[in-house]
């Protein structure tokens, strides 16, 4: 086994600035032996906002995921706060993959028995309301709160989003009763540290908290199950667009 771990980070989105925050973010927290590779898709959606967002990007996220697989990558982190395709990532990868929700959700239940969170548009409060549902954690989210800016304002250099995820984060603070609050895109990344000095209280980025996952399930030797349904996914020719996707 190499001695260095390679983390191919995926923004699901085409924006550029946005990949860069977030490799930002992943190379603050990664080990001294992981390398982080931060790649978005060259086709697809700028950024994701609703349900067709997250479809159109899911395929994005899959090309990525057999490109990482072919370069031999340690592990994958899905950079989005819906955590766009993580199971169908799962089939196709050899190595783990981590969902950025996932990630900040679990490491948000073993720091505090409530969290919060503060996401973008108001819309996409219902895709984290649906994680909470499927990964268990309905009952540890105090609140779900929205700065009502899209995405990309994060990326816009006013420094407006950046305030309003603050003024979030403290308002989630005081009316929550919360323990702690988990930042619901992946373009807050680099918010995590300071807030957490400012609040005093744990704000979690889910990239760094993903990042940390893949080291660790790496270290430990662990690995996506290929013993039943995330096995590598059922050999069929597909056509068209879809031709190469799958692995030889
Ligand atoms: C996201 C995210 O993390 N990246 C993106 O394009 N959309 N999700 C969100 N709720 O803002």
């Amino acid at each position: 086994m190499s001695a260095k771990t390679v983390v191919q980070v995926i923004n699901p989105n085409t924006s550029l600035a946005m990949t860069e925050t977030i490799g930002a973010a992943a190379r603050a927290v990664a080990g001294p032996a992981t390398e982080i590779l931060a790649v978005c898709p060259a086709q697809g959606v700028p950024s994701i906002e609703g349900h067709f967002d997250e479809a159109i990007a899911t395929l994005g996220v899959l090309e990525h995921i057999k490109a990482g697989r072919e370069q031999g990558v340690s592990g994958h982190v899905i950079a989005c706060f819906g955590d766009p395709g993580l199971l169908a990532a799962r089939e196709l990868a050899q190595g783990p993959v981590i969902g950025i929700a996932e990630a900040a959700m679990h490491m948000a239940t073993m720091v505090s028995t409530r969290f919060s969170i503060v996401t973008t548009l108001p819309r996409t409060v219902i895709i984290a309301r649906h994680l909470l549902q499927r990964y268990g954690f309905e009952h540890y989210c105090a609140a779900l709160h929205a700065i009502d800016l899209p995405v990309l304002a994060l990326e816009d250099g006013s420094g407006l989003a950046q305030e309003k995820v603050r003024a979030g984060c403290i308002q989630a603070k005081r009316q929550d009763g919360s323990g702690a609050i988990v930042l619901g895109c992946g373009g807050m990344a680099t918010l995590a540290s300071e807030l957490t000095l400012e609040l005093g209280i744990p704000v979690i980025d889910g990239v760094g908290a993903a990042v940390k996952m893949v080291e660790s399930l790496v270290a430990l030797g662990l690995s996506t199950s290929k013993h039943g349904d995330l096995d590598y996914p059922v050999r069929k020719t597909l056509s068209g667009q879809f031709a190469g996707l799958l692995p030889d």
